[in-house]
């Protein structure tokens, strides 16, 4: 399918249309159906996030995936969003949990490009609208495991990435993705110094990016994504540790073998390449059998990690005859 590469001089839909339309159409189209990634009869990502309209347009229209809630985790409440947004590792912006948000602030995320290479029939530079159609953001609620046993309940808001790689159209050489996040130190003042290689990268197998739960982000708690959490676009794969879940992405390469990943280049032994969320795989230093719900203080319980986070029913198939302690 043709992505469209608008032209510089073109007027986008959503900055010249009053929020409250944008939304009814929106909805409008939710009862239609999906409609093609390029050919967006109305709005934009992008011109929702335009600084001239940001502090007026945060709000996403979302449709609500109901395979993917609340009550499905057992939840009655997600994490706070305002834990969620102070509790980070975003290393390009400090290593400290709370580096993140105060180091971020200035952080202009658009304008945006994706760069789309290797085996793929639609290599291209494009701009984030172009790769992410408004009107199919779904609002997930996942559990999300960080490898340091600990965990949060987020309502992500994105599109499946598997919809987005159809649509790239990679060739029958794609067995991995590979994903690059921005490398600017001027922008993301932690490059400045070297905790982890720069820039940022993260790969999946192709089966693991074509699967339903892969989402590629754009927002969280029914808003565009906060700088600290990658904005403008991350990838979120809830069954393996939150490493994986690379942020401010700006390359999207189809390649033939396993793509280098960041943590697994720092230190081969504690992070491999798979990262399965695995109660029954301890990491070198630490137990991963159990986990601190974040924001739940000190002296609360801990959670019993689940296989592959709670998801092993829908991608334990993935890993059918593989030694996942020897794949880790
Ligand atoms: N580019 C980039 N992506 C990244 C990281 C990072 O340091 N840089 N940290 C990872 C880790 S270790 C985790 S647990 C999650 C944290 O996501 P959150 O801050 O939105 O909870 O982002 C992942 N993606
Ligand atoms: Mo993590």
């Amino acid at each position: 399918m043709l992505i469209r590469k608008p032209r510089s001089n073109e007027i986008r839909p959503s900055e010249i249309t009053p929020r409250h339309v944008f939304e009814n159409r929106r909805q409008f189209m939710t009862g239609v159906g999906m409609v093609g990634l390029g050919a967006i009869a109305g709005g934009s990502l992008g011109g929702l996030l335009a600084p001239e309209t940001a502090s007026a347009a945060t709000t996403l229209a979302t449709i609500k995936n109901d395979k993917y809630t609340l009550a499905g985790l057992g939840e009655a409440a997600p994490t706070d969003k305002v834990v969620a947004s102070t509790y980070n590792n975003f290393y390009e912006f400090g290593t400290g949990k709370g580096d993140p948000a105060d180091n971020s602030k200035d952080f202009q995320p658009l304008p945006w490009t994706v760069t789309v290479d290797g085996a793929v029939e639609n290599p291209g530079t494009y701009d984030f609208d172009d790769l992410i159609n408004p009107h199919q953001l779904e609002e997930r609620v996942y559990r999300f495991r960080c490898v340091e046993a600990w965990s949060m309940v987020v309502p992500w808001v994105g599109i499946s990435l598997g919809e987005v790689i159809r649509r790239l159209g990679p060739t029958s050489n794609a067995k991995y993705v590979a994903f690059e996040t921005l490398y600017d130190p001027e922008r993301m003042p932690g490059q400045n110094r070297s905790p982890i290689p720069w820039p940022y990268v993260e790969g999946l197998r192709m089966d693991e990016a074509m699967h339903d739960l892969s989402l590629l982000t754009v927002g969280m708690y029914g808003e565009v994504l906060p700088n600290q959490n990658g904005a403008p676009i991350r990838l979120i794969v809830p069954w393996k540790y939150g490493f994986k879940s690379i942020k401010s992405i700006v390359r999207i390469s189809f390649v033939e073998d396993q793509p280098p990943c960041t943590w697994n280049i720092a230190n081969a032994r504690e992070y491999g390449f798979y990262s399965n969320v695995n109660p029954e795989v301890d990491h070198p230093r630490w137990s991963q059998a159990k986990e601190r719900i974040v924001g739940t203080g000190i002296f609360a319980e801990r959670r019993k990690t689940e296989m592959l986070n709670g998801y092993a029913d829908q991608v334990g198939s993935l890993y059918d005859g593989m030694d996942m302690s020897k794949y880790y």
